[in-house]
């Protein structure tokens, strides 16, 4: 096969000092970070979606980018080609990881069953692909929202036949991803939520897309596929609502229909942030429920309203992801996957370089600024500090069960006043930050 990037042999480390736009300045991917490579650390994923099969078209244009590799036809042997160019891609990138979508790689076909056999064929290619790279899949997904069928949504629409649909879509794309060794699936919610509640019935829709995920449980279980289940949380777009709104949406509907064993989040940056929220709070709230799985590494544009899927290049977002993820212990089957695009400006080839290499560099610029806030220590303790009347007296009486209100009130008659005299010094921890961006 002819090379795609016959200028490229592959992405090395030069060091900070480096001026090389082709090479890393701070992804080191064999450098020990608190007992662990960089590489395990972070391990990075490129998308398949956007990488492969963005072509830069927006709502008021069409598309703009240079691939020279894709013949544009929908055909299996141009999909087959495709993905030699993926797995040329990544490999000269140094990402150990991929994911897709099953209609990312493969064309649908007239009818389920040639849709299946097309996605075969491609699926034989990326197995073959990644034995020869050492490139595995991170996690497999359906595409259940851009096919017309899908304008009610998959499990949520009113459709019965279309609820069976994606059950088949959702069957062979596990299958497959279990074929090729994944190590996670995701569910991200599409077109599951509404545009208007007056054609809505809401609890219905909520009870089938449990139903939906049960009957993914069961399979999974069926075929022997050990790997990780992830939400994705995303409160709108395409929808008005999305029923897995946000972290907290996403796990009080797990554990209402008995599905938190089996699923962790996949918390995306961008999305986050059309929920009104940062990306280190729903990091939080999904690490504290002990279900921080993965993370989605793109990024919005603050003056721009949707959802833009930018590249992240800002260290104080990279070091607060990376704080968190450390704090709870670092990715077991989940990683940094960019669902990420390149502007539609930036069309050629070589810009998937520099936009997977700014990237990284900035998570290994997140990751080390992490690790060096934790060794220094003063924060922890700080926030340590800030609790420790919890530690004895009426705290540690009251978090072990020890006190009721009766008590309560005994003690406080007696001592008269609360204490709260500890200033939160919010901006002298922002100055810390600052020490070591
Ligand atoms: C869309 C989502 C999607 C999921 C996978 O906004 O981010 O790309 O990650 O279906
Ligand atoms: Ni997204
Ligand atoms: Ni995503």
């Amino acid at each position: 096969m002819k090379s795609a990037f016959p200028n490229i042999t592959h992405i090395a480390y030069e060091g900070s000092k480096s001026k090389n736009p082709l090479a890393f300045k701070h992804y080191n991917a064999a450098e020990i970070v608190e007992g662990k490579t960089m590489r395990d650390h972070l391990r990075f994923a490129v998308v398949y979606w956007h990488t492969f099969r963005g072509t830069g078209s927006d709502p008021f244009g069409a598309g703009t980018m240079q691939r020279p590799w894709d013949d544009g036809s929908a055909s299996v042997s141009n999909a087959q080609n495709r993905a030699r160019v993926a797995f040329e891609f990544i490999k000269k990138l140094g990402a150990p990881y991929y994911c897709w979508h099953d209609r990312d790689v493969a064309p649908e076909g007239k009818n389920l069953r040639e849709t299946n056999k097309n996605f075969d064929a491609v699926a034989k290619v990326l197995k073959e692909e990644q034995k020869r790279t050492g490139v595995k899949l991170l996690w497999g997904t359906t595409n259940a929202f851009s096919h017309p069928r899908f304008v009610h949504g998959a499990s949520t629409s009113c459709n019965a036949d279309v609820f069976a649909f994606a059950a088949c879509q959702v069957k062979k794309a596990m299958e497959v991803t279990h074929e090729l060794g994944g190590e996670g699936y995701t569910f991200w919610g599409g077109r599951e939520g509404y545009m208007t509640l007056l054609n809505t019935d809401m609890k219905r829709e909520q009870e089938h897309l449990a139903k939906f995920l049960h009957l993914a449980v069961a399979h999974k279980k069926a075929i022997g596929f050990k790997g990780q289940f992830y939400i994705e949380p995303k409160p709108k777009e395409p929808t008005k609502h999305q029923y897995d709104s946000d972290a907290a949406a996403c796990l009080n509907f797990l554990r209402e229909f008995d599905l938190l064993p089996h699923f962790k989040l996949n918390i995306e940056t961008n999305h986050a942030t059309l929920a009104g929220h940062t990306m280190q709070h729903e990091l939080e709230v999904a690490g504290a429920a002990g279900a921080l799985g993965s993370i989605d590494a793109n990024t919005g544009d603050e003056l721009l309203g949707w959802d833009t899927d930018q590249f992240p290049t800002n260290i104080y977002l990279t070091t607060y992801t990376m704080l968190s993820v450390l704090k709870y212990g670092g990715f077991k089957t989940g990683g940094v996957n960019f669902d990420a695009k390149v502007r539609r400006e930036s069309f050629e080839p070589i810009d998937l370089f520099y936009a997977h290499i700014g990237g990284m560099d900035a998570f290994a610029r997140g990751l080390k600024i992490a690790a060096a806030i934790r060794k220094d220590g003063r924060l922890a303790e700080f926030v340590k500090n800030r609790y420790a009347s919890w530690d004895t007296g009426i705290g540690a009486k009251i978090e072990a069960g020890k006190a009721n209100f009766k008590d309560l009130e005994a003690y406080m008659l007696k001592k008269g006043e609360a204490d709260a005299s500890n200033s939160g010094r919010q901006e002298f921890l922002e100055n810390l930050i600052n020490e070591f961006i």
